[in-house]
């Protein structure tokens, strides 16, 4: 029987890049992606590695210093990751694992599952009893910029995706309108148009704006007030009978298990880094198959395809790029789909372009 690897120690670097499409959000801003880099060492001389997203770069030195902390505590652990994981929030259970704490011990579970797959040749969505598979991406964008995001959005129609999703939640609600109207025009009827409120209203003013939209044919209408108002987004739910999407903002399985419990929405989005890896995407994954709930992804688009593989309710998967500047073979969807890499992940840093970048 194989004996899995020992971890030795943890690293963490830090980088601002470049994205494709800089993030206009109703929200705020992300001009550039702040992003911690996760390289799990171990024993036998495989090194895991993923990535965290820390939104702000404000967080990378917080989230450098949690990683050291809790890594002190995993040399000659072996790097089994969903034992590590329970490991971790028993262990954390008195403080609770939402926030920088959750990311982290996210992204560690992320990259000891890459260095299982590269330990047995294999890539994670085998690991998890799938294989990888071709899935249907949607291209997501900001707040668009009209009319010069209108080429990018025809190109995306025509390399293949078959659903494209726009951040709206302008000052103005005509404002909203007439980009929905327009974005409508521009992809065509045949293509599924999702858009994304980033959190931005409160109950009264999301059933206002959402019922002026009701002629473009929404594929769905993604957090249109605060994530943590599960309440709310019920309410809106119900009184717009609009298709609503949540679930980035999701801390852990019971993020998820609160969700469905409030009938707050008609989907669910896990974003690996809150939902608590791929440990907690497949507790999470299961309360979704109970309740009906198409899955999809936030970010991280490496490691979702692999979770998204495995996944019995799984719907779209967000392609949103954000780390391909410091990738030496960046995710890139072929005709609208993404199909996930390995062995592990499929991560391979681009060392030049993490000295260029680094913070
Ligand atoms: C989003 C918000 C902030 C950063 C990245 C992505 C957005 C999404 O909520 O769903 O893409
Ligand atoms: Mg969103």
């Amino acid at each position: 029987m194989m004996t899995l690897p020992l971890v030795s120690t943890v690293r963490a670097r830090s980088v601002d890049v470049p994205m494709a499409r800089p993030l206009r959000t109703a929200s705020g801003s992300i001009p550039t992606a702040p992003l911690l880099l996760l390289d799990v060492v171990t024993e036998s001389g495989v090194v895991g590695h993923a990535y965290l997203f820390a939104y702000s770069r404000l967080m990378l030195p917080a989230m450098t210093a949690i990683v050291g902390e809790v890594a002190s505590g995993l040399a000659g652990r072996s790097i089994a990751p969903t034992r590590y994981m329970h490991d971790m929030r028993r262990e954390f259970r008195l403080l609770g694992t939402q926030g920088l704490l959750g990311m982290v011990l996210s992204g560690i579970e992320m990259a000891l599952w890459d260095a299982f797959g590269k330990t047995v040749d294999q890539p994670v969505a085998t690991l998890l009893g799938g294989a990888p598979v071709a899935l249907r991406a949607y291209d997501s964008y900001g707040m668009v910029d009209l009319p010069r995001d209108e080429a990018a959005l025809r190109e995306s129609v025509e390399s293949g995706f078959q659903a494209v999703k726009i951040k709206i939640g302008y000052p103005d609600a005509d404002h909203d309108v007439a980009v929905v109207r327009r974005v409508r025009e521009i992809v065509g009827d045949d293509v599924e148009l999702m858009v994304d409120y980033t959190q931005a209203l409160d109950p009264p003013e999301a059933c206002r704006r959402i019922r002026r939209l009701r002629d473009f044919d929404l594929y769905w209408v993604e957090e249109p007030v605060a994530a943590e108002d599960l309440a709310g987004h019920s309410f809106v739910r119900r009184a717009t009978r609009a298709r609503i999407q949540t679930g980035e903002n999701w801390w852990f399985p019971e993020g998820c298990r609160a969700a469905i419990a409030a009938s707050a929405s008609d989907f669910a989005m896990f974003d690996l880094m809150k939902i608590g890896g791929f440990t907690g995407w497949m507790l999470a994954a299961g309360q979704a198959h109970a309740a009906s709930l198409p899955v999809s992804s936030h970010l991280f688009v490496e490691a979702s395809a692999h979770a998204m593989a495995v996944t019995p309710t799984g719907g779209w998967m967000e392609y949103l790029d954000l780390a391909g500047a410091i990738l030496q073979d960046p995710c890139r969807p072929v005709d609208g789909h993404v199909t996930a890499a390995g062995p592990g992940l499929g991560i391979t840093w681009n060392e030049a372009a993490i000295e260029r970048y680094a913070v």
